[in-house]
């Protein structure tokens, strides 16, 4: 099955990097024996395995592997399992890894906003206001009790989420009514955090679950655990102990990178760290120690969905996304880069062996040979982030020569679901009501969540931005997180000026406004806030009852991490139509993928599809736009009424 290729030139390959014009990195870093993705790419002489890609591989015993072919009678694995039972076994496991990777997360900032409240860590709660909305959702008295009391039962109650075993999470009732008599008429509602995940691996055992009907229901239920349950309460404890987004003007790109300060990157994705590291890069006795070594000051920029955090908060600009993370350590300028868990490549250090720079793991659940480690929890994160910083400006002395591409971009971020509330409804009139109104008109055709990692099998970059231009050409609202967001961010597109490609609807609303076509909303456990915006546009009232029926879709152009699918789920099942890039896990089984990419929708509203071409693909997520305005009845552009003095008269 294996198809030989041959190589990739770096200048196909760096299509996400946008180095045109200043010396290429990757070339440069090529020349100096340096070894990134970019040559993995062409030493590897066969594409992905076809078994393993479509999810017909089966290796959860030791008869295996067994790979079979769908529609081959004696192609069943030793066991007899099918080949749709052993792709739907492969797809939940998926889901259940992906979405541990939000639960330990979210556990992680359950036990920091308990420390937090109890007064035990440096952090303070920030933002009061969303304390107490959030305390509602947990059915905890607020009145007349102090912030402290507050927090410390929800802090609790959050934390009592995970080990729940029976009755329902508290998020769950944030969905709409309708959505959550669906979920329960299926039986879908999770019962508790953890438990879903278990239950999920165990029923994937050898021998136990052999229905993928059966199969796919848990997965629902895991992946709602997930986006309802712990990346909600991410979101929400993380806006209250760091500050709710607002909008926020900042820079993204490797240009970011300052060829006279101490530059310290901040890659992974749990912010406890990363916002240690914004307070204590302030901090005038370490900017002295800084000067002390010849550098002019302490530069931070993120990667991957800590840069997002940060960005979102601080505006604290980002180096790179996902697929960058070696060629911001190719380019010689990096003095430490700190990373915590998830999406962060083993070959750091030995990218970073070829400079100065240290590579430092805080995490005890993620370690990597050849790093430097140093231990970060919420109760010492400033105390390691000072440690951090200052073995970084040790090293600023050893640095080389460095090679900083020129390219940066302008960015607005911040657009956390409280924001757009107050961006087009106004300070005094927050609301969704003239984004539901806009929506209504036409003048907005509809809403796309354009989302994910970048991938180093497609021409990254190119095809987010491409599904991006062309679905606000066509008047779609465009919501991004993750790395997505920050391959938009170097195209320009989440700027206000890239209304220009907006079609005469769309761009006219942000002209309006001010705000960009494309709204940064955060990182990839941020997709939450997605949710909390599609039931307010539901809870507004004028497009439908249930999600499923606001006139919206979304995508994973670019996947790859197993988190992607479990967001993908947990999106389907709340009733939205997702398409994901270039390839999807079940494949190898048309009986498992139909059931995914049609009978889904009978379910739930929602369903799957897989498409590579980028035009293809936003074409497909407006056609689905559009379905949705015609069945509400609003797919004629209303005309635009211009009321003279003696109509308005007449309204009033
Ligand atoms: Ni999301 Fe973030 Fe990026 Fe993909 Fe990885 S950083 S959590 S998984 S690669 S978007």
């Amino acid at each position: 099955m294996a198809t030989k290729r041959s190589p990739i030139g770096i200048a196909q390959r760096c299509m996400g990097i946008d180095c045109e014009g200043s010396t290429c990195v990757a070339e440069q870093a090529e020349k100096q024996g340096v070894v990134t993705y970019i040559q993995r790419m062409n030493r590897r002489a066969i594409e992905p395995c076809l078994f393993g890609q479509g999810g017909t591989c089966c290796r959860n015993c030791s008869f295996g592997p067994c790979m079979m072919i769908e529609g081959v009678p004696e192609s069943i694995g030793l066991c007899g399992a099918t080949p749709a039972t052993v792709a739907a076994r492969n797809f939940s496991r998926m889901v259940a890894a992906g979405s541990s990777a939000h639960m330990d997360h979210a556990l992680e900032t359950a036990k920091a906003f308990l420390a937090v409240a109890k007064g035990e860590s440096e952090y303070k709660i920030k933002d009061e206001k969303k304390l107490r909305a959030l305390a509602e959702v947990f059915e905890i008295k607020t009145e007349g009790r102090s912030t402290k009391d507050i927090a410390i039962e929800l802090g609790e109650k959050a934390l009592a989420e995970f080990g729940k075993q029976d009755g329902s999470l508290y998020c769950i009732k944030r969905a709409p009514e309708k959505r959550q008599e669906l979920w329960k008429k299926l039986g879908v509602i999770p019962r508790g955090i953890q438990r879903e995940v278990v239950e999920l691996m165990h029923r994937t055992h050898m021998g136990t679950d052999q229905d993928y009907h059966n199969l796919i229901f848990q997965a629902t239920r895991c992946a709602l655990a997930d986006g309802w349950g712990a990346s909600m309460i991410s979101t929400e404890l993380q806006d209250i102990m760091f500050g709710t987004p607002v909008p926020i003007r900042a820079v993204v790109n490797l240009g970011v990178l300052s060829e006279d300060e101490v530059n310290i990157i901040v890659h992974g994705h749990e912010p406890i760290l990363s916002e240690a590291m914004a307070i204590v890069s302030q901090d005038p006795e370490l900017i002295e120690a800084a000067k002390k070594v010849g550098a002019k000051g302490i530069n931070l920029a993120g990667v991957c969905c800590t840069g997002n955090e940060v960005l979102m908060r601080h505006g604290i600009p980002i180096a790179g996304s996902f697929i960058q993370q070696e060629i911001v350590l190719a380019t010689g300028a990096v003095e430490a880069m700190v990373v915590d868990v998830q999406c962060v490549m083993q070959s750091l250090p030995v990218v970073a062996g070829c400079f100065h720079t240290a590579v430092i793991t805080t995490s005890d659940r993620a370690r990597i040979p050849g790093a430097e480690h140093i231990e970060v929890h919420h109760h010492n994160a400033l105390e390691a982030a000072r440690k951090i910083i200052q073995r970084a400006i040790d090293k600023y002395p050893q640095r080389g020569k460095v090679n900083i591409p020129q390219n940066k971009m302008d960015v607005v971020a911040g657009f956390s679901h409280e924001t757009i509330n107050h961006m087009l409804g106004g300070a005094f009139r927050a609301s969704y009501r003239p984004l539901n109104d806009n929506i209504i008109n036409g003048r907005i055709r509809g809403v796309g969540a354009v989302v994910g990692c970048d991938s180093m099998r497609v021409r990254s970059g190119y095809v987010h931005t491409t599904v991006v231009k062309e679905l606000i050409a066509n008047d779609v609202l465009v919501l991004v997180t993750g790395c997505a967001a920050t391959a938009c961010g170097r195209a320009g597109l989440l700027r206000p000026e890239a209304a220009e490609l907006a079609g005469p609807g769309l761009r006219e609303v942000c002209e309006t406004v001010g705000m960009p076509p494309v709204l940064h909303m955060g990182s990839c456990v941020d997709n939450s806030r997605i949710l909390i915006a599609a039931t307010e546009i539901v809870r507004e009232g004028g497009l439908g009852d249930d999600i499923y029926q606001i006139p919206a879709a979304g995508c994973a152009p670019e996947w790859m991490s197993e988190k992607a699918i479990a967001i993908g789920q947990y999106f389907v099942a709340s009733g939205v139509f997702v398409v994901f890039g270039r390839t999807f896990p079940t494949t190898g089984s048309k009986v498992l993928t139909d059931y995914l990419f049609k009978e889904m929708e009978n379910l739930y509203g929602g369903m799957w599809a897989v498409e590579s071409d980028p035009v293809k693909m936003a074409q497909l997520m407006i056609q689905r736009i559009e379905k949705g305005r015609e069945a509400l009845g609003i797919q004629e552009k209303k005309e635009r009424v211009l009321y003279d003095m003696e109509m308005r008269r007449e309204l009033e």
